[in-house]
Formats: structure tokens, C-alpha cells, sequence
């Protein structure tokens, strides 16, 4: 069967500033908190030179066009224009994502800027991060900056990618800067994100802007690992801490309920301020930022020490397709999830804003990259993506994480995604099979 697609569907693909940049104290960028990060004992790799894109960003835009993509989403180092994270602007900062944004436009590629892919200026993070309220108002000073510059230029803006790892990783499980693991910090960073979040969208409205803005979420759907009523209970519970923590205060200006009396009675957190709740109502956005890449199948815990992600557990599914990393392949996921967040608050626009596998790639004999399984994963997730359109889902557009290898934030760089190889001794790029593939798909436009 022919599956097509809508003519100005955006297919394209994704990056992150600290992943793919390098560059890391090149025209008077300041110091953020991965480059600190990766800069302690024991760290085996870093982002320092990485792909090198801030300066090879002309190649990779010319690989890009020649995989036709129509649309490419990017994000901007924070610590490039405010190397303090606020106050001065740094001219040359601004100078690079100019050029960035001209060389697409030249090529016909829709630019998609996302805010805050979670390098943190240093600085800002000495004064205590998303922690401290202040940042909020930093956030917004940086977004009245770029949005003043690039009007008329950039047309699609995320606002911030994932508050959900943001969260988890930093101030729960203690994996990414600041290391954190105290749940009533945690809470307040994800409803301080939410604010910076809520206000730039304001200031967007204000400025009458033109295009689109929205945020980039995670959330994820949820089975329970048996229809006992225990299970069931600990599905529900993992899609509120997962899913609609972070969902319900974008599209509803709320949070799930009973989620939050339980946070604010077990860790007295998130502090909201009065009018707190009005700022977020008042935040409409354009659309919703998805990035999917598995389910999680989650059982009761019976060893639960009482903490709000301690009463389930995650279980592997017996037979489930499974990545060499562990992550579970199940594209019908996808469709499961828009259909729930649809039902749940109505009506929106979406962006599939990553979505990839991560492999270690085989490089045959003749320098090239067969990774068919790669190739199976897009394909399995666009058949969903045309599932969704035909249930009148309305995605706009769909970014493969990621257009070209880079960092991966705690596997370094042997967990590959990209479309595009890089050979990390010699900087070299070569289109993958993937890429290929997905190249030919675009120009048809349909999947039979
Ligand atoms: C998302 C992030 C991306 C990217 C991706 C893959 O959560 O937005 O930046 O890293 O996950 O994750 P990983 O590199 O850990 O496999």
C-alpha cells in the first residue's frame, strides 16, 4: 500500500549545540556547565571539539541539502551570546548562528531554533541554576535577543528541550550537571522551567512575532506490566511523573493533582508564587514538541521506599525488540501517545521533534554504513506517523535525532544516530545508508 504524505509536511532532522559544536572557547564563548562537567576526574570524552560543526557548518549544511532535508533543528549555546549568561552580548556568538541560519535559508532549509538544549552558562549555574528563580528572567532576556534578531529569518522556535531530563538528570538521578538528587529541588527546577518556558512565549506574543513557537517534551507512554489493579495503579503513576508532569502545565496550565498534593506534602516543592499559575495559563503555544524514542512497561514496586518514582518499576518485556543499548523499539508508541495526549487536552499541532536509535555502527571494508536497522526504525516510525494523520493527528513535521553523528551525553561517541557518519579521528563526513534512504523518501514523499 502507498502511504503518502501531505505536500508541506517537514521532514528533517535534529541536533543539539553542546553535541555537535566543539569549538568550546572559540570566539569568546564562555564556559557552560557540560564543559565543566566533562572536565572532572574520570571523564572519558568531552565536547570540546566534538564534529567540530561551528566551524565545518558550511559541509554539513551542503550534506544536509543533499539529503533533502527540508528542515533542520539546531540549538543555540546560550553561552555564546551571554558568555556570563547575561549582560554583555558576545557579537561573534551571534555572528555564527547568523551564518548558520543564512547558509540554510540558501538552501532551502527550514531553520527550527531551539532556546535551551541544556548548556547551562556556568555562571548561571553558580548562581544556583534553574534552582534560582533569577534564571527565569536571564532566560528571558537571552530569548528577547535572539528573537529580536532572527524576526522574519527563523520561523519555528522551541523554547526548551525536555525540562523532563533536565529534571531527572540533573536533580534526581544525579547523571548530568548539577548532580543533584534531592526530589524538593528537582520539583522547583521543572516549575521554574516551566515559567522561563511560559514568559518567553509571552514575549514572543508581545514581540508579534512571526511563525510558531512550542516546547520540546518527552513524555512517554506507559504500560502496565500486567491487568492486575497494582500494576495498573503503577502505570498511572509513571505517566503523571513521566509524562503529564510536564505536560498538563503547557497545554492546561495545571499539574496532575494528585501528583502534586503528594509533592508538596512528602518534599513541600514546587513553591508556586501567586500569579505563578496564571503565567503558565496564558502561555498558549503554537504546538507540542515530542521527542519519542521507546516505551517504558512498568510494574508495582513492592520494595518502594516512598518516593514519588520509587512506586514502580521498570520491566522488560519478555520478546520486546530491544536496541544494543536497551531501549525498547515500539513505533505503535507513538501513535499510543499523540492519541492520549489528544484526548486528553483536545486538539493541537505536533512536531516530532527527535526521534532515532542509537547503534554502534559497523563501517564496512569500503568505508560505508549499512545500518539497516536504523533505516527499519525511521521507516517503522513515519508508517506511525501516517497512522496518526489518517486519526486526524496533525503533526507538522518530523526531525530525525540526529542529522549527523555526535556526542551522546552519557555515551560519548559510540552510541551513534546520525544520518550522516563522522569519523571522529579525522573529522570526515559520509552519508550513511539512512541517510540515503531517508533522502529518496523525502523527494517521494510516500512509503509503500
Ligand atoms: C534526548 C536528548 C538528545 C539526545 C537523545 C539521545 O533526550 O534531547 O539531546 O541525546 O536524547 O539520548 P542519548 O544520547 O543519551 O542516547
Amino acid at each position: 500500500m502507498k502511504l503518502e504524505f501531505p505536500k508541506d509536511f517537514l521532514w528533517g532532522s535534529a541536533t543539539a549545540s553542546y553535541q555537535v559544536e566543539g569549538a568550546v572557547n572559540q570566539d569568546g564563548k564562555g564556559m557552560t556547565s557540560w564543559d565543566k562537567y566533562y572536565h572532572m576526574p574520570n571523564r572519558k570524552y568531552n565536547g570540546d571539539v566534538s564534529t567540530d560543526h561551528y566551524n565545518r557548518y558550511k559541509e554539513d549544511i551542503k550534506l544536509l541539502s543533499e539529503i533533502n532535508q527540508k528542515t533542520y533543528r539546531f540549538s543555540v549555546s546560550w553561552a555564546r551570546i551571554f558568555p556570563n549568561g547575561s549582560g554583555e552580548i558576545n557579537e561573534k556568538g551571534l555572528q555564527f548562528y547568523d551564518n548558520l541560519v543564512d547558509e540554510l535559508l540558501a538552501n532551502n532549509i527550514e531553520p527550527n531554533l531551539t532556546l535551551y538544549h541544556w548548556d547551562m552558562p556556568l555562571a548561571l549555574m553558580y548562581k544556583g541554576g534553574w534552582l534560582n528563580r533569577e534564571v527565569v528572567d536571564n532566560f528571558v532576556e537571552y530569548s528577547k535577543v535572539l528573537f529580536t534578531h532572527f524576526r522574519g529569518r527563523v520561523k519555528l522556535w522551541s523554547t526548551i528541550n525536555e525540562p523532563a531530563s533536565e529534571v531527572m538528570g540533573g536533580y534526581i538521578q544525579g547523571a548530568h550537571p548539577p548532580l543533584r538528587k534531592n526530589y524538593t529541588e528537582a520539583l522547583q527546577v521543572a516549575h521554574h522551567l516551566n515559567l522561563a518556558h511560559a514568559k518567553a512565549v509571552k514575549l514572543f506574543n508581545e514581540m508579534n512575532m512571526e511563525g510558531e513557537i512550542g516546547i520540546v517534551l518527552n513524555p512517554i507512554p506507559i504500560h502496565p506490566a500486567s491487568n492486575k489493579e497494582e500494576d495498573i495503579i503503577a502505570a498511572k503513576r509513571a505517566y503523571d511523573f513521566y509524562s503529564d508532569w510536564y505536560i498538563a502545565p503547557i497545554l492546561a496550565g495545571k499539574y496532575p493533582e494528585i501528583m502534586l498534593e503528594e509533592c508538596q506534602k512528602k518534599y513541600n516543592s514546587p513553591k508556586i508564587e501567586p500569579g505563578d499559575m496564571e503565567i503558565l495559563k496564558g502561555a498558549k503555544v503554537d504546538y507540542l514538541g515530542v521527542n519519542y524514542y521507546m516505551r517504558r512497561v512498568v510494574a508495582n514496586n513492592p520494595d518502594s521506599t516512598g518516593n514519588i518514582d520509587d512506586c514502580f518499576k521498570n520491566v522488560r518485556v519478555k520478546d520486546g525488540n530491544y536496541t544494543e543499548w536497551g531501549w525498547e523499539i515500539y513505533p505503535e508508541g507513538l501513535y499510543e501517545l499523540l492519541s492520549r495526549i489528544q484526548k486528553d487536552y483536545g486538539k493541537i499541532d505536533f512536531y516530532i521533534t527527535e526521534n532515532g536509535m542509537g547503534f554502534y555502527d559497523k563501517v564496512e571494508s569500503n568505508g560505508q554504513v549499512v545500518d539497516d536497522d536504523r533505516l527499519d526504525y525511521i521507516r517503522q516510525h513515519i508508517i506511525q506517523i501516517h497512522r496518526c494523520l489518517e486519526d486526524g493527528i496533525n503533526i507538522k513535521g518530523y526531525y530525525v535525532w540526529s542529522a549527523i553523528d555526535l556526542l551522546s551525553w552519557t555515551n560519548g561517541f559510540e552510541k551513534r544516530y546520525g544520518l550522516i557518519r563522522v569519523d571522529f579521528d579525522t573529522l570526515e563526513r559520509s552519508i550513511k545508508k539512512s541517510g540515503r534512504w531517508y533522502a529518496d523518501f523525502i523527494a517521494n514523499n510516500y512509503i509503500e
